[in-house]
């Protein structure tokens, strides 16, 4: 039993839903031509608002309101848009193994679907702590989050917490964000990492301080240094505290853990390149075959900006923009263009808001106010070889947002740190 298409997008998450809308836009394709494979039981979806908009107590967000495209204010995909557009959606399908030689998919249910141009769009799956060598993280009262299902899961064992206790795991992006959500729902929140700040891949201790104070001042408490050992159950199984290392016992009425992701590679692994945890790709985004591409979470890329450095980047904006420009790419193939893309990462919390375009590397200089909790306006620039590399704001407008992207994008030149500094966001906004 199988199935032939022209084109294949493996995987149905935000990368997926983008290069959809793409595709329709060019009409590179004829009905019947084009399918996304996905394991979900739903069209691809915005996956950042599962830690936003999907948590809150007041007026959550729900499907359908918010497939792709709306993170990028743009048409929202409906499963009748795929329909009207001629896009297959083959949903809650697993594929189970590829054959990049013979351009065929395996799926969970024994069907064999082939291709022409494939573009491999599996994101990642959540690392789990027995991957730690901690074990007993499938109790009913532990969650992590990375679909649906998983948010779902969150929010019922939220509601069934109130007033309670939770103790999350991991200091990066789902940790902060699911902690601000949890004491939104008016549950204590305790974070726990092993790192001295939160945020440690990104912020400096300087931008860590205010938002942890934040944080404290909304009643999280914060555990830092260190990692649990184990769990303590009760008769039914679920957790009633997390053991630290040091002995401590948290009590615990629900956990979250969020302690980073590994990209969805294993279908290809003895097929194609892999770099930075990922499938390697150029600058079109085309894998070590000829015939498939790789974007979002998954895809190794070079970065212009950074001379040709190969990152897998793990955010929303970069999924956008490779899952159009590997359509862009297949469409187009008498013009090739490499991807030139700026790295973007934001965060929505209580009601801050940061952006970070570029790179993290060299001497910080932080700018504005980190003393009030009211609408906070303060950032940092990275400064490398005279050179801005990096540039990160809270609670910027868009304009100012667009100025210090625009700085990284061309590297402008720091002639005097000092000056940089007194300058603040006005050096970003002049330029
Ligand atoms: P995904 O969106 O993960 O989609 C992968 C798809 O592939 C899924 O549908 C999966 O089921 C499917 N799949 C995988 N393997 C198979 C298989 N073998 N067969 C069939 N289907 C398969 N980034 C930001 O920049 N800002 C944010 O605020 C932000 N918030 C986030 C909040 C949460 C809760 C999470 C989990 C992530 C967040 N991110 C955010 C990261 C962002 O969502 C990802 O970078 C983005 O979703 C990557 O898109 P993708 O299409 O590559 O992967
Ligand atoms: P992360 O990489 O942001 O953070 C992982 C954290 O896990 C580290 O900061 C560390 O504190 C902690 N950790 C690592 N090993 C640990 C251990 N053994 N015990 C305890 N803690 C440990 O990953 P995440 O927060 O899990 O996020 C998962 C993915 O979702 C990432 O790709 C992220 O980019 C994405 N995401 C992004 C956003 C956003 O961009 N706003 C929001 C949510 C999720
Ligand atoms: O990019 C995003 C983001 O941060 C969200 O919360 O998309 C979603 C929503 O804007 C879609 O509802």
């Amino acid at each position: 039993m199988g199935r032939a298409f022209v084109y294949v997008i493996l995987g149905g998450g935000v990368a997926a839903g983008y290069a959809a809308l793409e595709f329709a836009r060019r009409g590179g394709y004829s009905r019947g031509e084009l399918c996304i494979i996905s394991e979900e039981a739903v069209a691809p979806y915005e996956r950042p608002a599962l830690s936003k908009g999907y948590l809150l107590p007041e007026g959550p967000a729900r499907l359908p309101g918010f497939h792709t495209c709306v993170g990028a204010n743009d048409e929202l995909l409906t499963t009748k848009w795929y329909k009207e557009n001629g896009i297959e959606l083959v949903l809650g399908t697993k594929v189970m193994a590829a054959d990049i030689r013979r351009k065929t998919l395996l799926t969970a249910t024994g069907e064999t679907i082939s291709y022409k141009n494939l573009i491999i769009a599996t994101g990642a799956r959540a690392l789990k702590l027995e991957e730690f060598g901690i074990s007993g993280s499938d109790a009913s009262n532990i969650c992590y989050l990375r679909n649906l299902d998983d948010a779902d899961k969150l929010v019922k064992v939220m509601r069934s917490c109130s007033g309670g206790n939770a103790v999350v795991i991991g200091g990066g992006y789902i940790g902060m964000e699911c902690a601000a959500a949890l004491v939104t729902n008016k549950i204590k929140a305790t974070m726990v990492f092993p790192e001295n700040h939160c945020m440690a891949h990104l912020f400096t201790p300087k931008i860590a301080e205010y938002y942890e104070n934040y944080y404290i001042s909304k009643g999280v408490t914060f555990i830092k240094g260190t990692v649990l050992t184990s769990f303590e159950k009760d008769s039914t199984g679920k957790v009633t505290s997390v053991i630290l290392k040091d002995g401590k016992h948290l009590p615990a009425d629900m956990v979250v853990v969020g302690i980073g992701i590994r990209a969805n590679t294993s279908l290809f692994e003895d097929q194609l390149l892999m770099d930075q945890g990922g499938i390697k790709v150029n600058g079109q985004m085309l894998t070590s075959d000829g015939s498939v591409y790789a974007v979002g979470d998954v895809a190794a890329f070079p970065i212009k900006l950074f001379d040709g450095v190969i990152r897998r980047l793990e955010h929303v904006d970069s999924a956008r923009r490779t899952a159009r420009h590997a359509v862009a790419a297949i469409l187009e193939p008498s013009k090739p263009r490499d991807i030139d893309y700026l790295p973007f990462f934001y965060s929505r919390v209580f009601t801050l808001s940061w952006q970070f375009y570029g790179n993290n590397i060299g001497e910080v200089v932080h700018f504005g106010d980190f003393t009030t909790s009211n609408s906070p306006r303060f950032g940092a620039y990275w400064v490398d070889k005279s050179l801005i590399r990096g540039a990160f704001l809270e609670g910027g407008s868009r304009e100012e947002y667009e100025a210090i992207s625009n700085v990284v994008r061309r590297k402008v030149k720091v002639a005097n740190i000092a000056e940089l500094e007194k300058q603040g966001l006005m050096f970003a906004i002049q330029e």
